[in-house]
């Protein structure tokens, strides 16, 4: 592919420096080989990039293309029913405890067949490439059994075949236990969870390993042994930790250096110390606060001082955060947690690739991914500031659009 030039455009690159977003005014952008080449006011524009093509922008803004570092997108079946008894009163722990919850999405997923996983979740998967996203986290844990879970993360990597989209994955099979091993969660982790994890790592199926640390679901020292046998096969961790409750699972994981802890409303002092220290990243998800009625805020501002890099995510899944629309989840940052607009922007880019352990895009800069997102906005505030609005023009994957 011949490289060209994305002129009269406003770009914010996301770099820090003097400028907020990182912002340069009549920017061009040289992209050649799918990769950004060179980045700047159109006025230093090098003279041997010159000749090449140039794509004018009518003053369009430009960012980079958007991250979702945390979803659950394939699943089986929904979950409407169960909205329905939150509305009547019962919580998200009452509602998992009476056999809702993550153990009926098992049950649903358990019966779907890989091509109809495939088929559902590339609508949700789409719903995302719409709003200028190109790299999506996909995790595994509702399978909950070898078979199943090896599906999940199978129909995971499909997607990048059928889509111009960046796919990493997750393991994620202490998520809850299994209805089979109800009340013997130490058997479940030795019998399926760790088992399975060596089973989807020799199929190269997981790119990291996740787990969910709460009271309804696995201790800190139930984690560690998931942690450790990652450890063993060279994988990363991260944590759903401090949701509903603060077990320490954010300390935890930054024990055994995690790319993020996410959720954390409940995490405290400590857990942003570790996490600091660990270089992990706090990824914070509206989407579920939203659903299940939160009023817990998680530490912002705590994350803030400390220097704990803030990524923001759908979290979508069919129970607790049904939604599929970053652009939502920034503004719901936004208004719930009171981040600015440049920190969700910066959430749901940079942040989001340094969540996934990733450093070729989330920023536009010489030699990055040319994964970018152009939208017909003046100034990127706007990205957060409405709702239900995607005022998207184009998405460039690799330098295609
Ligand atoms: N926390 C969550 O928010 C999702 N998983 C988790 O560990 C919820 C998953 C679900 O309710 O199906
Ligand atoms: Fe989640």
């Amino acid at each position: 592919m011949a490289g060209f030039i994305l002129t009269q455009a406003r770009v914010a690159t996301i770099v820090s420096g003097d400028a907020p977003y990182g912002m340069i005014e009549d920017a061009a952008i040289v992209i050649e080989a799918g990769r950004v080449v060179w980045v700047g006011a159109k006025s230093d524009l090098p003279p041997d990039h010159a000749k090449l093509e140039s794509r004018p922008l009518d003053g369009r803004l430009i960012t980079p293309a958007l991250i979702d570092c945390h979803t659950h997108i394939v699943f089986g079946g929904n979950r409407a029913r169960e909205f329905e008894m939150r509305l009547e009163g019962a919580t998200y722990e009452e509602v998992a405890r009476a056999g809702g919850g993550i153990v009926s999405t098992v049950k649903a997923t358990r019966e779907t067949d890989e091509d109809t996983l495939l088929t559902d979740a590339l609508r949700r998967v789409d719903a995302l490439l719409a709003e200028g996203v190109a790299l999506i986290e996909v995790k595994s844990g509702y399978g909950l059994d070898t078979e199943t879970e090896l599906r999940m993360l199978r129909t995971a990597r499909r997607i990048a075949k059928m889509r111009d989209v960046r796919i990493v994955t997750s393991f994620l099979g202490a998520h809850a236990i299994s209805a089979e091993y109800a009340g013997r969660a130490d058997a479940y982790i030795d019998e399926i969870a760790i088992p399975t994890l060596r089973a989807v790592h020799a199929a190269g199926l997981a790119d990291a390993v996740d787990g969910f640390c709460e009271g309804i679901a696995f201790t800190p020292a139930q984690i560690a042994r998931v942690f450790a046998v990652a450890g063993e096969l060279g994988l990363p961790v991260k944590l759903h930790a401090e949701q509903l409750s603060n077990l320490g699972g954010a300390a935890l994981a930054a024990s055994h250096g995690a790319l993020s802890c996410d959720h954390i409303e409940y995490l405290d002092e400590d857990g942003i110390a570790a996490m600091a220290t660990a270089g992990s990243v706090g990824v914070l998800l509206p989407g579920a606060f939203y659903t299940v009625r939160e009023t817990q805020l998680p530490p912002v501002q705590g994350l803030r001082d400390a220097g704990v890099p803030i990524a923001l995510a759908t979290d979508c899944n069919p129970g607790s955060s049904p939604l599929t629309s970053l652009l939502l989840t920034m503004n719901m940052a936004c208004t719930l947690f009171r981040m600015t607009p440049e920190e969700a922007l910066t959430g749901v880019t940079n942040n989001a690739a340094r969540a996934l352990g990733i450093d070729d895009c989330g920023t536009i800069a010489p030699g990055k991914r040319a994964d970018l997102a152009v939208w017909d906005v003046e100034h990127p505030a706007e990205l957060s500031y409405r709702i239900g609005f995607n005022p998207i023009h184009a998405r460039y994957f690799a330098g295609t659009t």
